[in-house]
């Protein structure tokens, strides 16, 4: 057996955490735009939603978010210890660049996938976002510093998502530059939709605690505009995101279908 299928074999005996899958599932649906056959990019989607789980488990830590629950179940710490929880995540995080190295893609595009991947995770990308996040707790932020922290934090793996997709089925340049306008915009409504569940939400529904924001003094949509800017920031970008997208065509209607389901959503 080669590597790549003990390493499935190995995956398929791990008990399922859950979660939306929103980001694979961007990576199959930017790709299936293109071409039908999803086999060559399911380790690179795999890849993105592992980076993606590993920081939630570390964001729910004590010593970050400190959230009990994740996905409707209690969070991995609060399971198993911050130890296991740090291992799993670190496992998470190191095997993503393992995986992108079976996708059954060219060489010089895996390259690029573990170094745009890395960047975006890293000290320019989420980590940053994070790290003013932190450092915003209990202020008065800006509008700009709200942007900085929700792009890196969310909006950018999101739309890396759908640029992986793309890149690994060679679409014209042109046309992933419109990818990554729509992915640019649904990423910060993504984000914007998290912020205003987090106070009108219901956590049976979302699967996690709710109205930790404000206790928190966290750096927030609402917390800067109010809940109606917010709401109306969210349905302004959606129907630019699916304008934008809408010049792809047929092709992109399961795009535009979802921009409007990340506007609506409730978990
Ligand atoms: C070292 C790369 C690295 C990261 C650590 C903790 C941290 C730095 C970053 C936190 C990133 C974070 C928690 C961003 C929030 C993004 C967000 C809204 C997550 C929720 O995504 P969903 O709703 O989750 O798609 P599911 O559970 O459905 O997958």
């Amino acid at each position: 057996m080669n590597t790549r299928k003990k390493s499935i074999r190995h995956c398929a005996t791990v008990p399922f955490a859950g979660g939306k899958r929103l980001r694979p599932y961007l990576t199959m649906l930017a790709y299936q735009m293109y071409k039908e056959n999803l086999d060559p990019i399911t380790p690179v989607a795999a890849a993105i939603e592992m980076v993606h789980t590993f920081s939630l488990i570390h964001d729910d830590l004590p010593d970050i978010d400190d959230d009990e629950y994740r996905r409707g179940k209690k969070s991995c710490h609060a399971v198993f210890g911050d130890g296991v929880a740090l291992l799993a995540a670190d496992s998470l995080l190191i095997n993503a660049f393992e995986i992108i190295t079976y996708a059954e893609v060219d060489d010089s595009l895996k390259v690029q996938f573990v170094r745009e991947l890395a960047t975006e995770a890293g000290i320019k990308g989420l980590i940053a976002g994070q790290m003013v996040d932190i450092e915003s707790e209990g202020k008065k932020i800006d509008k700009k510093t709200l942007n900085y922290i929700h792009n890196n934090k969310t909006a950018r793996l999101i739309n890396l998502s759908l640029r992986f997709g793309a890149l690994g089925a060679k679409a014209p340049a042109k046309e992933l530059a419109i990818i990554d306008d729509y992915g640019t915009k649904i990423g910060l409504v993504f984000q914007i939709i998290d912020d205003l569940l987090d106070i009108e939400g219901s956590s049976a529904k979302l699967g996690k605690s709710i109205g930790k924001d404000e206790a928190q003094g966290k750096a927030t949509f609402p917390a800067v505009y109010g809940i109606e800017e917010s709401r109306n920031m969210a349905a302004e970008l959606t129907e630019k995101a699916k304008t934008a997208i809408s010049t792809l065509g047929d092709r992109s209607l399961k795009l535009r279908i979802l921009a409007d389901y990340l506007l609506h959503r409730k978990s």
